[in-house]
């Protein structure tokens, strides 16, 4: 399993470096199994039991991955957060999980006091400084290595996905789910213990914490992570020819070639460039081999699955195709309405097999059965095609959703929040295309009779109850909203005359 090839990494390569974080410190494989180690037995020592969820709402830092690793060799659940969802939205995640822990910022402690207090469930918080040594608060536990659970159907992760009926689900992800994953990518993208990763990616999402670093660690090669991204040192990085792999989403790799501003930069010797989360632009597939002299990988993979389909390390990455199916990857384009498989190139929804795919939602019976088609595929609610020889390429989707910088906006979920406000009578959120974000979030407003709310003043609404990246860019009035026999906003119209 995943977390036994760490295991034996760190027994194999001990003074080897596992982690560099932000240019400090570096953590060998043998530190970071101790550490691990040690935060397992503190969890344990805060009564945590196997199948508790153990939330962490905390910035990229080092106590992060050691209650990553620490909370799945105990066998409980852990349950990343990104760090800009505001106490309201927090809130949700953490009753409709019953956490029973949660790790949250010194900084936030008065902001979430509360909330806090309004969780029965929550047996407690800790509030801790990311920048404070980690080992002042578990260098009294025993460094003794935790064995990992056995079972691979035993929920490793939880990882919350929005829908586009609903408020967000928590997606299960199992430890075979985790081992298939890293197994298949491993062998795909040929993974080397040589292997020097620049990390600039969020670790609360699966590109950034089981692609990436999961990656590296499994294969035994050394992570350099970077609180953020930044184009401008993330591009001198892999100029200084230290690195062999980079993962990026399609904002970070536009920013990068508009900081080449034209300039040929040779990037030749990176082994591995990827780009997922959002399908990769033509004109950036073709600016990067002509900018930096490599071609770009893209491959395709949601929350549920973890990665599913890529273009192969040799051979042909094709332009617009995000590849094919992963080893132990059934792939397949069927009839959305009927389930029936569809032939070569004609478009239907993207369903997958495999033993990668997640065990199901959180508490949600009828939506995991409704995510499934009889015969146990998952429908993906993306559409695609595939080539006589097996490429898939994606073209569009069947769900309403945003991809804003590859991360997922559903827009219901705004226009509740949207709906919340007293002068909004009716709403509609809907992507406009953006070159830098791929899509930006715009809602088109339907004030009440006599009501002018201001843009600014619904921003700041939505903000108050959501994460900043899905907060609109634009606001745009309207008397009314395109409307179906149903009732139902046509989307498709209003994007037609609201985008430009
Ligand atoms: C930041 N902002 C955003 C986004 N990110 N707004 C919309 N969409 C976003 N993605 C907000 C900031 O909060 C800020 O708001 C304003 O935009 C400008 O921020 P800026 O400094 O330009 O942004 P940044 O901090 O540089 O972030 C841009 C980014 C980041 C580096 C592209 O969004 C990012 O790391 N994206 C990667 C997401 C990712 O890992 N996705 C994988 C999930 P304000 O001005 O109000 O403060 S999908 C996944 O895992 C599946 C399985 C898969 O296939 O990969």
């Amino acid at each position: 399993m995943f977390l036994d090839a760490i295991a034996e990494n760190c027994r194999d390569h001990p003074h080897k470096t596992a982690i560099q974080f932000s240019g400090g410190e570096a953590v060998s494989y043998a530190q970071l199994a101790k550490t691990a180690s040690r935060t397992a037995h503190y969890l344990r020592a805060l009564g945590t039991e196997p199948g508790d969820r153990v939330a962490v709402q905390l910035p990229k830092c080092l106590p992060f991955i050691y209650l990553h690793l620490a909370a799945m060799q105990i066998g409980a659940v852990f349950l990343p957060l990104n760090p800009d969802y505001p106490p309201a939205e927090l809130r949700y995640f953490l009753a409709d999980a019953g956490a029973r822990l949660l790790f949250a910022e010194m900084t936030k402690q008065s902001a979430l006091a509360e909330m806090i207090a309004s969780l029965p469930t929550l047996q407690e918080t800790i509030f801790i400084d990311a920048d404070a040594p980690w080992l002042d608060r578990v260098g009294s536990y025993s460094s003794n290595p935790v064995s990992p659970p056995g079972e691979p159907d035993q929920t490793a992760m939880m990882l919350y996905t929005s829908g586009t009926t609903s408020r967000p689900k928590g997606a299960l992800i199992t430890h075979g789910n985790l081992t298939a994953n890293i197994e298949a990518l491993h062998s795909a993208w040929g993974w080397r213990a040589d292997d020097r990763l620049l990390h600039a990616l969020p670790i609360f999402h699966v590109h950034g914490l089981v692609v990436a670093l999961h990656g590296a660690l499994h294969a035994g090669a050394t992570a350099d992570l970077l609180p953020g991204f930044d184009a401008e040192a993330v591009l001198g990085l892999l100029q200084s020819r230290r690195y062999s792999v980079f993962m990026g989403v399609p904002t970070m790799h536009r920013r990068l070639y508009a900081q080449a501003a034209g300039r040929r930069i040779d990037l030749s010797h990176m082994r591995l460039l990827t780009s997922g989360s959002d399908r990769l632009p033509d004109d950036l597939f073709f600016g990067y081999q002509r900018s930096f002299g490599v071609t770009l990988l893209e491959r395709y993979g949601m929350t549920e699955t973890g990665m599913n389909l890529s273009n192969p390390l040799h051979g042909e990455r094709r332009v617009g195709s995000v590849g094919l199916p992963l080893p132990g990857v059934q792939a397949r384009i069927a009839d959305p309405e009927t389930d029936l498989p569809l032939p070569d190139d004609a478009v239907g929804e993207v369903q997958i097999r495999g033993a990668h795919v997640f065990a199901g939602y959180w508490n949600q019976p009828e939506k995991t059965a409704q995510a499934f088609t009889a015969d146990g595929w998952l429908r993906t609610g993306d559409l695609g095609s595939r080539s006589h020889d097996g490429y898939f390429t994606l073209k569009g989707r069947a769900k309403d959703l945003i991809i804003s910088g590859g991360l997922n906006v559903y827009p219901p979920e705004v226009e509740l929040a949207l709906m919340t406000h007293a002068d909004v009578a009716a709403c509609a959120v809907i992507g406009c295309p953006d070159a830098e974000w791929g899509e930006l979030v715009v809602a088109v407003i339907v004030p009440k009779p006599g009501a002018a709310p201001a843009a600014d003043e619904l921003c700041a609404h939505c903000r108050e109850r959501l994460a900043a990246y899905k907060t609109p860019r634009r606001v745009i009035f309207a008397a009314d909203l395109p409307r179906n026999a149903l009732g139902k906003v046509q989307k498709a119209a209003l994007r037609g005359t609201v985008c430009d």
